[in-house]
Order: C-alpha cells, then sequence, then structure tokens
C-alpha cells in the first residue's frame, strides 16, 4: 500500500536543469566564438576534432537560442519555481582573451531572463558548464594555465554586472570535480588526458578554485543580495565488503569528490587532499594571495548532480568497472542499471544529503538528477505523447528519498531534474538519450521538425510541484 509524502516546504524551488551547449545551438551565431564543445561531436568517447563537423548534433541541439520563449513558457506551465541554465561563454568572449564583452551574446541572456521574469521563475546560472572557448584550450591549455583565471574573472564580472540584479542564484563550475576524469570537457585542457601530468592536472583545479572564488568576491561587489555556489557531481561510494580495506578504500574514493566541497566551504585545502598531492610527486604552485582568496570567499550553498552511486574495494581481482560507469568505481550487486548502465540508488541520493549537511552545514541544493532513456512518441486519445511510466518512477523515489533528508533535518534550497526538455548528452552526444519532461522531434541523426510534445511525466511533475511533493508515492 503506498502512502503520500509530507509536503515539502514552503518556498522550495522546484525546476529544470539545462546547459547552453546542450540545448541552444545557433553555434556561429550572434558574434559567438567555437567552444571546446564545436570540437566534440561525440562527447567524451572519442578525442577531439581538428575543427567543427557537421555531424556535431550541438550545432543546432535544440534549437533553444531561436525557441527558449515557447520552451520556457512550457515550463512555466509545469509550475517551475526556477530554470537552471548556463551561460556560454564563448557567446560573452568568443575567444575568452578579449577586453570587452559582446553585446550581442550579453543581450540574448538579458531575452532569456525577460521570459523567466514575465513567469515569475527564479534563474539559476550555471557560469562555467563544460563550454570553455576553444581558443583558450588552443592557446592556452585550458585551466593549466593561470591565466585563466584572470579571463574567467573578467567574463564573471561581466556577467555579474549586467544579470546582478535580476539573477539571485550563481553557480561557479558545474561539476567542478570532473576535471580530474575529463579534463578537456571539464577544464578546456587540450593535452590529451594519458599526457598529462598530476602537476598540471592539480594545477589546473587549483586554478579553478581560485576562479570560483574570485567570482564570489566579484558578487559580493557588484550584487551582494547574490547568492554563490559551487557545484559538485555527487557519486557517493560505498565499500563493497565489510572488510575494512574496503572501507578505507571507498572512504579515498569519497574524498576525492568531498574535497571540492571542502575547499569551498572551509577555504582551505584539507590534510587527506594535501597527503594525496604529496604521494603523486606534486608541488603545488600556491600564492599567499590565492590562499586569502580561498578563506575569505567561500561559498553560500552547495550544489550537487546526482545521478549514481559506485562500489570500492582494495582487491584488485574485484575491480571490474561497469558498463557507464566512466567515473570509475565497482558496480552494486544489489542496483539495476539505466540503459546506459548508471546504476539507479534512491536512497544514495538521501545518503549524499546527509553526508553533505552533516559535514558542512551549508544549504543544499540538487540540482540534476534524473534518468536518461529511449523513448517513443505514441498516439493516445488523438495526443502525440510518450507514456514514460519508468521516468516518473525513477524521479519519484529519487523525491521520496530528498522529503525523507528533509524529514532527518536537512535544509534543501530546491531540486532541478537534468534536461527537464531533451537535449544532447554530454558524455554521448546523442540525442536519443532523453531526459526531458518534453520530448523534441529530432534524433541521432539530425533529423526531425524539432516540434516540442509533452510525456506524460509534464503533468505528473506539474502535479508535484502544485502538491508541494504531497502527490508523491512512498513505497
Ligand atoms: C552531468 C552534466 C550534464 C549532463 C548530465 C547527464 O555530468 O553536468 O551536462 O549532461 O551529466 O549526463 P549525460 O548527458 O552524459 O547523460
Amino acid at each position: 500500500m503506498s502512502s503520500t509524502v509530507a509536503p515539502f516546504p514552503e518556498g522550495f524551488l522546484w525546476g529544470g536543469a539545462t546547459a547552453a551547449n546542450q540545448i541552444e545551438g545557433a553555434y556561429a551565431e550572434g558574434g559567438k566564438g567555437l567552444s571546446i564543445q564545436d570540437v566534440m561531436p561525440h562527447g567524451i568517447m572519442t578525442p577531439r576534432a581538428e575543427g567543427p563537423t557537421e555531424d556535431n548534433l550541438k550545432q543546432v541541439a535544440i534549437d533553444f537560442y531561436h525557441r527558449y520563449a515557447q520552451d520556457i513558457a512550457l515550463f512555466a506551465e509545469m509550475g517551475f519555481r526556477t530554470f537552471r541554465f548556463s551561460i556560454a561563454w564563448s557567446r560573452i568572449f568568443p575567444r575568452g582573451d578579449e577586453a570587452e564583452p559582446n553585446e550581442e551574446g550579453l543581450a540574448f541572456y538579458d531575452r532569456v531572463l525577460d521570459e523567466c521574469e514575465k513567469h515569475g521563475i527564479e534563474p539559476l546560472v550555471t557560469i562555467s558548464h563544460y563550454e570553455t572557448p576553444l581558443h583558450l584550450a588552443e592557446q592556452y591549455d585550458g585551466w593549466v594555465n593561470r591565466d585563466l583565471i584572470g579571463f574567467y574573472e573578467r567574463y564573471a564580472r561581466a556577467l555579474l554586472s549586467r544579470y546582478g540584479h535580476r539573477v539571485k542564484y550563481w553557480l561557479t563550475f558545474n561539476e567542478i570535480n570532473s576535471v580530474l576524469h575529463a579534463p578537456f570537457m571539464s577544464g578546456g585542457i587540450n593535452t590529451p588526458k594519458d599526457q598529462l601530468s598530476a602537476s598540471d592536472l592539480y594545477q589546473a583545479v587549483h586554478h579553478e578554485l581560485v576562479a570560483s572564488a574570485l567570482a564570489t568576491k566579484v558578487a559580493r561587489e557588484v550584487a551582494p543580495q547574490a547568492q554563490v555556489g559551487c557545484m559538485i557531481l555527487a557519486m557517493p561510494a560505498y565499500p563493497l565488503s565489510p572488510d575494512p580495506d574496503d572501507v578505507m578504500a571507498a572512504l579515498t574514493t569519497d574524498r576525492t569528490n568531498l574535497a571540492f566541497g571542502d575547499i569551498h566551504v572551509r577555504g582551505e585545502y584539507p590534510g587527506y587532499y594535501l597527503r594525496r598531492l604529496r604521494e603523486a610527486g606534486v608541488e603545488l604552485q600556491i600564492t599567499d594571495e590565492d590562499r586569502a582568496l580561498l578563506k575569505e570567499y567561500t561559498v553560500d550553498f552547495v550544489s550537487f548532480s546526482y545521478y549514481v552511486s559506485i562500489c570500492e574495494t582494495a582487491d584488485p581481482a574485484k575491480r571490474v568497472v561497469g558498463q557507464g560507469n566512466i567515473f570509475g568505481g565497482v558496480p552494486n550487486p544489489h542496483l539495476q542499471a539505466s540503459e546506459w548502465g548508471w546504476q539507479i540508488d534512491p536512497v544514495g541520493l538521501r545518503v549524499v544529503l546527509n553526508q553533505f549537511w552533516d559535514r558542512w552545514q551549508k544549504p543544499l541544493f540538487i540540482v540534476e538528477n534524473g534518468l536518461g532513456a529511449k523513448d517513443e512518441l505514441v498516439e493516445v486519445d488523438g495526443v502525440t505523447t510518450v507514456v514514460d511510466d519508468y521516468r516518473i518512477a525513477y524521479l519519484n523515489d529519487h523525491l521520496v528519498q530528498v522529503g525523507e533528508a528533509i524529514a532527518d533535518g536537512v535544509e534543501v534550497m530546491g531540486y532541478t531534474t537534468w534536461g527537464c526538455i531533451d537535449l544532447v548528452s554530454a558524455s554521448t552526444a546523442q540525442l536519443s538519450k532523453r531526459y526531458g519532461f518534453i520530448y523534441v522531434d529530432r534524433d541521432d541523426e539530425g533529423s526531425g521538425t524539432l516540434e516540442r510534445y509533452k510525456k506524460k511525466s509534464f503533468d505528473w511533475y506539474a502535479e508535484v510541484i502544485a502538491t508541494q511533493g504531497a502527490s508523491l508515492r512512498q513505497g
């Protein structure tokens, strides 16, 4: 017998999340420069291309650049209180190292914000979401180079001074910890991963952390009412067995991700992180000014994406990597996986929320969660739709666990589902890996009308929002 869930708190920010390169298209319009995504036609699965190629779905994506008003109206119809989107750095600074921003790019996001305002939707803006200007990757080797800090600061200042009076919530870097796994996509580091030294990689991490603190500093100066959060890829690691060595292995893996929250919240490098650097022979170049910035400009809140949990073991013979477990870890024998091999673990979301809250005592924002699945367009009572009960079940079960965490006393600001409208996948660059409440008619070959259709989950989510979660079904 299923029971209902206690209503979520007043002011809970329900909504959906996207990223510029995965929805906008118009890759060469409005004075936009190329970004690293324009040379990643197949996501992170294959090496980068020399230049833009027509097989890159992101050149058109779902054409949000021209259809934003219609799409935001659909989000409003679901009752969204917030909409997470990113700003394409190369629309604002086409090469990344110019002195002045591109007005046409700035004006586009003015229009997006006008639509949000019209519908009473609170924008949640990611400053950098996997779309470093290509010129910064090719000429500077991305975040390995300290100059990126200054370019990013200029970019963040342009955004915060232009939009700071109308955007309250800002995220500095999408999944900042993912640079350890995907240095080109996440850090614009052109040196191939297998040739990148640990010193360069951790130096790049350091530069991003300083830049993140600088964005908070700029916000304090030009938009004092703004709140700035870090954004972490959360992936709890469970010990594969109760063997203490497995428990330690899980803790060590967990800390590779937790370190990013520790630094953003506490303003200094934790001892276990410094030990890891020492053992890897890395000597970070850190100035006194860097230390002071990290310490003074810590975040207002912590946001994160959550899709999977993993297992860890100290036994090399048991270290089988699962399909789709691109970020490492060992598959959990108790869990089922999505069609892309991502293991589904709603309870893991409650685990993460409690762990982060206990550790940092900062408000938490779940800014990505969702199921990538193949959808089939069908006619039901003369209406074209997708009967996506699997997506409803996934989101229901995760939201039930968010409710549990709130009952545990965790402060949760909001929840934005990933890809509230179908978009191009980051890891595989496919359109067939669909997350949305809204189906977009475009396939992996780029064919389709780009028409939008409401899925069954559209009405389901609208009801969840309207009832503040009371319509969710427990167990
Ligand atoms: C996160 C990224 C998003 C997004 C999501 C789903 O890592 O922040 O950009 O795409 O994962 O991943 P995918 O698109 O590979 O299914």
